[in-house]
């Protein structure tokens, strides 16, 4: 019946919601959902995450009911549908941080688990701000090309780069694990830095060479556990599509096959952040954003 509704769909017309499911009108009996926070102020180098969301949107179309790596069908499952849109303020972080942490708020109270289309790296801490409030502190696996714990930029302490430090010193995280960090570094101190936060992280050749060992970290972690990918950990061969590259990255079969060999305990949210269309190629950059979150919504479908 599942591939009949498949084959009916219109998969070739224009619907704008992610993977053509439905719009939510009520949250009753839903597991999982897409919701969009088209928000770039914070970004400090190449715009254009704001259109994350719709480009995801754009990029999920061929996306079809079946799972085979991991058996199972994630939207019925999980019953998922889109959100929308989180009406953010232009211009404005301390208020759009506030509407991104109601929003998140209604869907994490009813024991949702949102999968949140970016929008740049600064979303993730009024998210973070919610997951706490609910659940206590959750476990972060960061997938990233950078460290993203800086304390401030031009004397500014909300910024893309650093909402990492920020959710560390409200006391929002437990473990916080990084995959895929690589790239020209501001200073080796940083390396301290990081270790004086408590944050474990992998950088690339890690990942390329001891792949097993780095699976079997993030497979460790018990308790609640929020994922957050920027799609720079991919390569820019692969996701040309974001702000600030860093080339000799993950590719896209690499980062999806991550994803499928996670086995946590509890994954309470998902974001795909900075992803920004204007500079994509081909929608590669947003059909590979919109197969993370298809994989991200299996493995919650699989471990439940
Ligand atoms: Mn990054």
């Amino acid at each position: 019946m599942r591939q009949i509704d498949a084959l009916k769909s219109p998969r070739f017309t224009q619907i704008s919601t992610f993977a053509r499911l439905p719009i939510c009108e009520s949250l009753n009996g839903v597991k999982a959902l897409f919701i969009g926070i088209p928000f770039d102020d914070a970004t400090t180098y190449r715009p254009g995450a704001r259109f994350g969301p719709s480009g995801i949107r754009q990029g999920s179309r061929l996306l079809r009911p079946y799972n085979m790596y991991l058996d199972v069908y994630p939207f019925d499952d999980l019953n998922a549908c889109d959100r929308g849109d989180v009406n953010v303020v232009p211009g404005y972080i301390d208020d759009t941080m506030k509407v991104i942490e109601k929003d998140i708020d209604e869907i994490v109270k009813s024991k949702i688990v949102p999968f949140i289309a970016g929008g740049d790296h600064s979303i993730t801490l009024p998210i973070l701000r919610s997951m706490a409030k609910n659940y206590g502190k959750v476990n972060v696996i960061h997938f990233d090309s950078h460290f993203d714990f800086w304390d401030s930029y031009w004397g500014k302490k909300y910024t893309h780069g650093t909402w990492l430090r920020r959710s560390v010193e409200e006391g929002l995280i437990s473990n916080v694990i990084q995959v895929g960090i690589r790239g020209p570094q501001f200073t080796k101190d940083d390396f301290e830095e990081g270790k004086k936060l408590g944050v474990k992280s992998f950088n690339i050749r890690e990942v390329k060479y001891s792949r097993e060992k780095v699976i079997s970290t993030l497979n460790s972690l018990n308790g609640p556990t929020y994922i957050s990918l920027d799609i720079d950990v991919v390569d820019p061969a692969f996701a040309p599509g974001t702000g600030t590259p860093e080339v000799g990255g993950l590719t896209s079969f690499e980062t999806l096959e991550m994803l499928r060999e996670l086995k946590l305990e509890k994954i309470v949210g998902f974001d795909v952040v900075e992803v920004s269309p204007p500079y994509d190629i081909s929608e590669i950059t947003s059909m590979l954003a919109a197969n993370i979150i298809y994989e991200g919504m299996s493995l919650i479908s699989f471990n439940k």
